[in-house]
């Protein structure tokens, strides 16, 4: 299916046809089995579990790690999947962000072979889910400042403490759990969900992201061997190497969601007559589709090159932040100006957009929040820090 806005800028000529090929799949996949379910479980707060066996059969988890039974696409490929399942509900890229870009890629980066040979294919083959402990109640832009802790006792650590807004928890089998030791040095642990101790109980009252789940974590004295302890994490720096790959998915998702807003706008302005023609005649309306347009091109443009920085090994943390930042705050504004061209419409659920604006919010706030980018930025042009 060719979407108006492919056929307009044509950034096909751009991709391989193993890109394409990828994309077409997702899409297929978003288009078959989200779109018809979406609304109805948006609605009522339900998780589709039994779509995790599709999106592993299809290769999506964990796609763009290499070996141990993973896809080994490359992340134009990988962004291009996000693009398309986010054009269907930010809910299903956030799972395949947590499963694959946080969850796998801890234990990709930072595990031992024993534990990626352990948990990577079955967690590629959807069989293990795995979500990603690190933010905490009391905040998310600071993980340094976390309170958990993970203490020695002869051959095992004990983790105490408690985290918030982790996607997955109450169905994941495992967690990547993020607790500072004796010495205050930020460690990684895979945390079995059946340990004791171990609590996951969903977060209620979303008005976003509500396909999906979030949960409150708590840890009490919950007990794990070194052998649990991901061997090559060690400080603050091995969960953010997590969040990169998570932040880059957000870069190519949050335009998909853009994306849907745009194509119902125009649908919409070219059928709906007001004042005797189409709303899509008047200028108006065009000025505003042309400027969306230009800001969802924008912004794949943007995801394309870091894809491409990417695949050379040269992408940096800060030119991730300017993807996330802007595509996530232009997705927003998508969403917001298409829900004005559909008007009253617009607020039911007859149309994704409201729908994308809500979850959008959410995406605006995880993975790092506007304001966070903008310091991450604002430091690398003048090379102070102003977090504090
Ligand atoms: P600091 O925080 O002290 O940095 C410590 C070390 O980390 C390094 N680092 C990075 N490394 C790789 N990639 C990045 N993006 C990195 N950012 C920082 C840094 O170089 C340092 O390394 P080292 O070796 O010198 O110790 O200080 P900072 O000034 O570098 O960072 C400050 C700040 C604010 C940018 C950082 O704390 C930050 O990014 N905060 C936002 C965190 C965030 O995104 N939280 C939301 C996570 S979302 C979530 O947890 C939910 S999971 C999704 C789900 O379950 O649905």
């Amino acid at each position: 299916m060719t979407l108006i806005v492919d056929s307009v800028f044509d950034l096909d000529a751009l991709l391989s046809a193993d890109e394409i090929a990828w994309r077409r799949k997702a899409r297929a996949f978003a288009t078959e089995r989200i779109l018809p379910i979406i609304e109805d479980d948006f609605e009522n707060k339900h998780f589709r579990r039994e779509l995790i066996p599709e999106l592993a059969e299809a290769g999506f988890l964990g796609m763009h790690i290499t070996g141990h039974g993973c896809a080994g696409a490359g992340p134009v490929a990988y962004g291009l999947v996000c693009n398309e399942l986010e054009a269907a509900d930010s809910g299903w890229r956030t799972f395949v962000s947590v499963q694959g870009s946080l969850a796998m890629s801890a234990i990709a980066k930072h595990g031992s072979e024993e534990q990626k040979t352990a948990w990577l294919p079955r967690m590629a083959a959807g069989e293990v889910i795995g979500c990603f402990a690190l933010t905490e109640p009391a905040g998310g832009s600071d993980p340094a400042a976390m309170t958990t802790r993970a203490v020695r006792d002869g051959d095992d650590w004990v983790i105490d403490g408690a985290k918030r807004w982790i996607g997955l928890a109450s169905v994941a089998h495992i967690a990547i759990v993020w607790a500072k030791d004796d010495e205050g040095v930020v460690r990684g642990f895979i945390v079995p969900t059946e340990s004791a101790g171990f609590a996951a109980t969903p977060i209620d009252g979303k008005l976003s992201m509500r396909a999906s789940i979030q949960c409150d974590v708590r840890l009490e004295g919950v007990r794990v061997p070194e052998s649990a302890r991901l061997p090559e994490a060690k400080g603050l720096s091995a969960p953010f190497a997590c969040l990169n790959e998570a932040r880059y998915g957000i870069v190519w998702g949050a335009m998909g969601a853009a994306r849907s807003c745009l194509e119902a706008a125009i649908e919409r302005s070219r059928g709906r007559e007001v004042f005797g023609a189409p709303i899509g005649s008047r200028q108006l309306i065009q000025a505003k589709l042309a400027d969306m347009f230009v800001e969802y091109e924008k912004g794949m443009l943007t995801a394309l090159h870091l894809g491409r920085l990417k695949e050379k090994g040269s992408i940096t943390p800060v030119q991730i932040s300017v993807g996330k930042l802007n595509s996530v705050r232009e997705a927003l504004e998508i969403a917001h100006t298409s829900r004005a061209i559909l008007a009253g419409d617009g607020i039911t659920d007859a149309f994704p957009v409201m729908r994308h604006a809500a979850n959008l919010e959410a995406v605006r706030t995880y993975e790092g929040t506007d304001e966070i980018h903008q310091l991450v930025i604002g430091r690398e042009l003048t090379g102070m820090g102003a977090f504090a």
